[in-house]
């Protein structure tokens, strides 16, 4: 039996962030979600590291989640002795005697460079079982018309690796890749075949060779989706360790034992869950709201479900929620700028009451029956709503907000400042995009 442990994306350094107050910070600097990760990253390879008869550890890339396709910095400080932390728990505590099989994934690489944090931040070559995979090792296999594979002959077992490649971005990256993509066909039946890979078919960065069974691996570990998958008898993704998001959320995250027999090529597979590790509420709320509902039923509703994050010792940012209301229904465009203007409120009260409420993050989207708004600030709310008539609607609103505060200022002015207000945002919004 081949005993190996498949995990990915681990996202170190990723912070909860909007909707958040950025005070929180705990006392090495990180942010409490942050360290939420680093914590269930170091318990998980603890406790991987006395599996018994382990063979091999597998990680299939993002184990940084700095830098990115949309951010050019580092791994944050705390991310970077993590790792290392975990490098040096792991190899300790299996005697050096397991090797640890990393490929890089899209995070945690500066794109361009041909050097990685994972290089520049660790020193990887103090570790003798430590095997590195990125971008580049891919790139020269496919100049050199060679296979990217390891072998471990004493157990008769090979990897096959796929470190993140956008190979459908150029079309001669395309037919440079299926060129080579046959050097990663196993010739043999002798060893245990493997693939490693980082990437999905739904975005394109999985080839359909590693992606279906025309190579006849006996496992292929994947990584870049964030839940746990069964994509086939013999393909998985293990998922993140936690969720990162509210869509994630819905999903599970795990790492996997994967138990090989030499013989019959089963394969056993034993999921391990890890978002149960979590010490903290992370929930969606929804409220079905429709445009008779007054604002004042609403607001308590509101409040009602907040107030079941009242702790007696206040803000913990270790236990404090990540919490996100789904506002559906029938939603017309007043109905959007109440809920917005409610939950902006609601939420300034919320953050400013530490001493009373255990609630990290506080964010909402409102649905529409026929369309999704995706966020509170998202411009797409705003430029849907320049489309429509929105001097009257907004005027509308602001008549309502007078009304309740019975003074008698001039509409048609105010109306006039908001709109401009939020044309010279969305001027700066275009601005920030072409960046
Ligand atoms: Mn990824």
């Amino acid at each position: 039996m081949v005993k190996i442990i498949h995990m990915a994306d681990t996202h170190l350094g990723y912070r909860a962030r909007r909707g958040t107050v950025n005070k929180w910070a705990v006392d090495n600097y990180s942010k409490p979600y942050e360290q939420e990760i680093y914590d269930t990253f170091l318990k998980v390879i603890d406790k991987i590291s006395h599996i018994k008869d382990l063979d091999f550890l597998v990680h299939c890339g993002d184990i940084f989640h700095h830098p990115s396709k949309y951010s050019s910095y580092p791994p944050p400080e705390p991310a970077r002795r993590i790792l290392i932390q975990g490098l040096q728990i792991f190899f300790e505590n299996t005697n050096n005697k397991v090797p640890f099989i990393y490929i890089e994934g899209n995070h945690g690489v500066f794109r361009g460079y041909e050097y990685t944090p994972f290089e520049s931040h660790i020193n990887k070559d103090q570790y003798p079982n430590l095997y590195y995979f990125k971008e580049r090792d891919l790139i020269e296999a496919i100049r050199s018309n060679r296979s990217l594979s390891i072998e471990f002959p004493d157990k008769k077992v090979r990897f096959y690796l796929f470190p993140y490649f956008e190979f459908k971005s150029f079309e001669i990256y395309e037919s440079a890749y299926d060129n080579w993509i046959k050097n990663q066909q196993p010739n043999d039946n002798e060893f245990i075949n493997i693939a490693i890979a980082h990437g999905s078919a739904g975005d394109e960065t999985l080839h359909s060779k590693v992606n279906s069974n025309d190579f006849n691996y006996d496992y292929v570990a994947l990584g870049h989706e964030h839940g746990f998958k069964r994509v086939s008898k013999n393909h998985y993704y293990s998922g993140c360790l936690l969720p990162m998001n509210f869509k994630e959320k819905l999903e599970n995250q795990s790492y996997l034992i994967v138990d090989i027999n030499e013989k019959t090529r089963e394969l056993n597979i034993d999921t391990k869950f890890t978002d149960n590790l979590i010490n903290r509420s992370f929930e969606l709320i929804h409220h079905e709201t429709n445009p008779k509902e007054s604002t004042s039923d609403l607001e308590t509703w509101i409040q009602d479900e907040l107030d079941k994050f009242i702790s007696k010792d206040g803000f913990n940012s270790a236990t404090s929620a990540r919490l996100k209301f789904n506002f559906y229904g029938e939603m017309t465009t007043e109905r959007t700028w109440q809920i917005n203007e409610l939950m902006l409120k609601i939420r300034r009260s919320c953050f400013s009451q530490p001493e009373k409420y255990n609630i990290l993050q506080l964010i909402w989207g409102i649905s529409d029956i026929s369309e999704t708004f995706e966020d509170d600030i998202s411009a797409g709310i705003i430029q849907d709503y320049i489309l429509e008539k929105p001097d009257d609607e907004f005027k509308e609103f602001v008549q309502e907000k007078l009304s309740e505060d019975r003074t008698h200022y001039d509409v048609d002015k105010l109306t006039k400042f908001g709109m401009d207000a939020i044309k010279k945002a969305l001027r700066i919004m275009e601005k920030e995009k072409e960046v």
